[in-house]
């Protein structure tokens, strides 16, 4: 039998991969960092930090190479030294096409909307893109103790936004951000190839696919 699924009152939107490619700006700092530590890196092992905190992110980058707690705190940060000064200049021009578009469609329906990233940089990334005023809610890699593949980012911005979970749509282009949303009762939209999205509930090849009918109609 159908399950039968509450009315949608509110939208919760990823950050890098959904909205814009920051990835990109992490590889590139991360690939800093590791060759001044020569340490192997290619975006093989990148795409495995989609969606992923800094701590989890250098503990996959590390795999079984151990370094001292104060070292590998000193990497964190100056990997993050790199990753700020290159989205300095961060502006609308970084957009992934479409993406401001579904923003106002979302707040055109008469939808809350949320941000929800792991990363403990998200608002610089939104002012600089231009779309800090359309979230509400911003829920970010300093908003919860445990990230992305647990619910609690997810669920802290439906508490925020006074909106029961079930009632909440997730757009997530990454498998720990996918597993958290479905982990939270979210109704979840995938952005990407199948093979990486196919747990979500629908999926779209890239942001510009997507619309608000489009999800209400495959909801
Ligand atoms: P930071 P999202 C994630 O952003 C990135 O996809 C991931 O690669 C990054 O490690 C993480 O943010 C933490 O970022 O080092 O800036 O705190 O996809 O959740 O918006
Ligand atoms: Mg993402």
């Amino acid at each position: 039998m159908e399950k039968i699924r509450p009315k949608i009152e509110a939208f919760i939107f990823d950050l890098d991969g959904v909205l814009t490619d920051t990835a990109e700006f992490h590889f590139q700092s991360w690939k800093r960092l590791c060759e001044e530590e020569k340490i192997p890196f290619n975006r093989e092992i990148n795409e495995k930090l989609r969606g992923v905190s800094r701590k989890k992110s250098l503990e996959i980058i590390l795999g079984d190479t151990k370094v001292s707690q104060e070292k590998f705190a000193e990497m964190m940060e100056r990997k993050n030294t790199y990753y700020r000064e290159s989205i300095k200049n961060i502006s609308k021009r970084d957009l992934f096409p479409g993406a401001e578009k579904v923003l106002q469609e979302v707040k055109k329906g008469g939808f809350k909307l949320a941000l929800g990233s792991s990363s403990k940089n998200a608002r610089p990334v939104i002012e600089g893109l231009g779309i800090r005023d359309y979230f509400e809610v911003i829920a970010d890699g300093n908003s919860v103790e445990k990230a992305k593949p647990a619910p609690d980012l997810f669920l802290y911005a439906a508490e925020k936004m006074g909106v029961s979970p079930e009632k909440c749509v997730v757009v997530e282009d990454a498998e720990a951000g996918i597993e958290a949303a479905l982990k939270a009762g979210m109704y979840v939209v995938g952005i990407g190839p199948p093979e990486r999205v196919r747990q979500s509930h629908v999926y779209f090849s890239e942001t510009s696919e997507l619309s608000v009918e489009k999800v209400l109609q495959s909801f």
